[in-house]
Formats: C-alpha cells, structure tokens, sequence
C-alpha cells in the first residue's frame, strides 16, 4: 500500500490543525454552542449531505473495480439513518429542511459533483477528505465532551468505529494512486471548502 493519503493530510497539517481547533468544533464540545449556530449548521448539512448522496452514486459508477464498489455502496447505504438522523433532529428542533441553503454550501456541493468529470483520481481523494475531515473533526468532539451532549447521534454517526473504518478504506482507495498535482488540490479546495463551512455557520 502506498502512502498517498498520509501525504496529502500531512501537506495541509496547519489548516488541519485549524478544523479541530475551529470554535464550532470547540463549542460543540464544551456545550457552549448557541443552540441557532447548531441549527444553522443542520439545516445547512442537510442541504449538502442530500447532494453528496448524488455525488457518492456518480463516483459508484466510476469505481474502476470491485473493491472501490463495494466500498462506495457502503457510503451510500450510510446516508439512509444519517438522513434519517437530520429529519428527527429538526423536527424535535422546529426546523425547515428546504430552507434556501447558502452560495458557498451550493459552490462546495457543485464542486464535488464536477470532481466525478476530472475523473477516479481526484474524484476519490476529494472523498477522502471530505470524510476524513468530519471524522477527525467529530472525533476531537467526542473525545473533549461529556455525557450529557445533546449531540450524541451526530458524534456517533462520524466518529463510530464503523465510520473510522470507512475512512480506512477510502485512504486505502487513495493510497493505490501515485499523488498528483490534480490530487492535491482537489484535496487543499476540500480544507478551504470546511473551513469555510463552519466560518459560515458559526460566524
Ligand atoms: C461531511 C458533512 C461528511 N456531512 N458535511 C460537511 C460540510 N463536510 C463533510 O459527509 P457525510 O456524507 O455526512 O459523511
């Protein structure tokens, strides 16, 4: 197995450091968070998760074999209680799922359905970082927060042991393509993309 994956996380080790430590991240933890901040960001995600499933089913039908198949059919079957997980979450919190979500969640979503056209290679590192990112990002949450978070389903969904694996096997996807310029910056747009997300929901 090569090393590509690792490469790409270390080549952006300061803009990953600024995820974990984003304030969303740390007041999610510490329970600080304004309840509309935490809404805001659902009704956002919500947005983005129901044009990722779109984007997971384009690179399904890409998969150069049958072991990347198998491991996006996984990430699709994934999003049925995830999805699930936003609708009850907004309806305990009064929410409107079709609200007009904002340009940057539109751009971000746009831009991961047009890596498909740029091909396998990017198209799976793009992947990889996207999940990588919510997995460390959850993951430092649930390390830092206590049991009485009102967050505990979306902690579990992407810092499960299931969900590690998953972005197990998508590094392992990555690591079979000899690292590319391309990879690199559909790797670097997906950071900038993250960053900006939780600017945009927190600020
Ligand atoms: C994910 C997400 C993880 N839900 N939202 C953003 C802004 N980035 C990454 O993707 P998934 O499909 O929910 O695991």
């Amino acid at each position: 197995m090569g090393e590509t994956a690792q490469e790409l996380v270390n080549g952006q080790s300061s803009a990953w450091q600024r995820i974990l430590a984003h304030p969303f991240v740390l007041r999610t933890s510490d329970g600080s968070l304004p309840r509309e901040t935490f809404d805001r960001w659902l009704t956002e995600d919500y947005f983005f998760v129901r044009s990722f499933q779109v984007y997971l089913r384009e690179l399904r039908a890409i998969a150069p074999d049958d072991e990347a198949h198998a491991v996006l059919a996984n990430g699709i079957a994934a999003l049925v209680p995830e999805l699930a997980l936003f609708e009850k979450a907004a309806a305990e919190r009064g929410l409107d799922l079709a609200v007009e979500p904002s340009l940057l969640n539109v751009g971000y979503s746009a831009y991961l359905l047009s890596t498909v056209r740029e091909g396998w290679p990017v198209a799976i590192t793009v992947l990889y970082a996207v999940e990588k990112a919510y997995y460390d990002a959850w993951a430092s949450v649930r390390d830092r927060t206590g049991p009485e978070t009102p967050y505990a389903g979306f902690i579990a969904n992407w810092s499960s042991p299931e969900f590690a694996a998953y972005v197990d096997q998508l590094a392992a996807l990555v690591d079979r393509e000899p690292l590319t310029p391309a990879m690199e910056l559909g790797f670097d747009r997906v950071v900038r993309f993250e960053l900006a997300f939780w600017d945009l929901v927190h600020g």
